[in-house]
């Protein structure tokens, strides 16, 4: 039910007129996440797989034999492949008459790109990359509640991770508790590499985890997510470690306040661009002017950073219902130490839902 609406607006997303859209996977590394947002499938690797999406809103799965239990899930046509040479065969004959077919430019390996040229050198390829980023940036129902899902899961973790703090522990084992109580809570696996940095290293916005020691008087910075049935969260808090020095309560105060100038601004029809000039504003016209190093937020989605929508210098996009970004102002001194304070928000009407709810509150612990 979904993956038809998914392909009707996606359809609706290109101009050219198209005969079909093929999604192509190489290996592991070289996966299209589109090829799940299409068929709808949360479970299997599907390496080597190829979905053929028609206008009429059907599709074809080319996928090796080992993937057709996790496909039989989906609602598409599986045509089963024992070798590369058949796998081949089943593309041509599916292709057979088509003219011009939408591809996934930023998703193809430059391997599988010069394979069907060889392959199919009658057809014409099309990019639709921004179709597909314009079409995933606006979440339909079961999205969402996979996205909520993954947001609870991180909100938990956020909420007993501070208890795991002890003097002299390294940034490794927090992060290592954070991805246990991840999977623990119900999460397929961590969103990305969990950072979990003390001190100065919380000043480099991604510098994941090291063998740091921590003491006292550390700011720690928890950045992670959660990853549910291919959906991610993606959520940020910043304590301090035994008693916050006055400078530590200003940065994050400061940091606090931009996070809601932010949520303040939000709702259909403002620019991308016009919520990260209000957070940007509100932090320079403070002791903290210059240190906000980074755009304000991202899409979020199947991918954690979900195509090219977010709160930043350069995009003009207007919000629309139904899109979930994050909001994530930050303030680093190098040598010193960072605060981040990072939520998720689906767009509403007036006003933005916020979907990560660990307390915001600088605590000590
Ligand atoms: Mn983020």
């Amino acid at each position: 039910m979904y993956t038809k609406k998914r392909i009707s607006r996606l359809y609706g997303n290109i101009e050219e007129k198209l005969d079909a859209i093929m999604i192509k996977n190489a290996n592991e590394a070289f996966k299209d996440i589109n090829f799940f947002y299409v068929t709808g499938l949360s479970k299997g690797l599907f390496e080597g797989s190829t979905v053929l999406v028609y206008p009429n809103g059907k599709f074809d799965m080319i996928i090796p034999e080992l993937e057709a239990q996790s496909a039989s899930k989906s609602t598409g046509n599986i045509l089963v492949y024992k070798d590369k040479e058949e796998s081949e065969e089943i593309l041509k004959k599916s292709m057979k008459g088509l003219k011009k077919i939408g591809i996934n430019f930023s998703g193809l390996s430059y391997q599988n790109y010069i394979k069907l040229n060889e392959l199919l050198p009658k057809i014409k390829l099309i990019d639709i990359s921004m179709a597909l980023s314009k079409t995933r940036a606006i979440k339909d129902d079961d999205e969402i509640s996979k996205i909520k899902k993954a947001c609870s899961i991180a909100d938990k973790v956020m909420e007993s991770i501070r208890g795991s703090l002890s003097e002299n522990m390294h940034e490794y084992e927090i992060s290592a508790e954070i991805n246990y109580l991840l999977q623990k809570f119900g999460a397929d696996r961590p969103a990305f590499d969990t950072i979990s940095s003390f001190g100065k290293n919380t000043a480099e916005p991604h510098y994941t985890h090291g063998n740091t020691k921590l003491v006292k008087g550390d700011f720690v910075l928890f950045d992670f997510g959660a990853s549910f049935e291919k959906y991610n969260s993606d959520t940020t808090r910043t304590i301090v470690y035994g008693v916050a020095s006055k400078e530590q309560k200003l940065m994050h105060e400061v940091v606090k306040s931009a996070q809601q100038v932010g949520f303040d601004s939000l709702s259909s029809g403002i620019k991308g661009s016009e919520v990260h000039e209000k957070v940007q504003n509100y932090i320079d016209e403070t002791k903290f002017k210059g240190r906000f190093i980074h755009s304000t937020g991202h899409s979020l989605g199947l991918d954690v950073h979900d195509g090219w929508i977010g709160f930043s210098k350069d995009c003009d996009i207007e919000l629309q219902e139904n899109m979930i970004l994050t909001v994530e102002p930050g303030v680093y001194i190098p040598g010193y130490g960072g605060v981040r304070i990072e939520d998720d928000v689906l767009i509403r009407k007036d006003c933005a839902e916020i979907l990560t709810h660990s307390s915001r509150q600088l605590i000590e612990v």
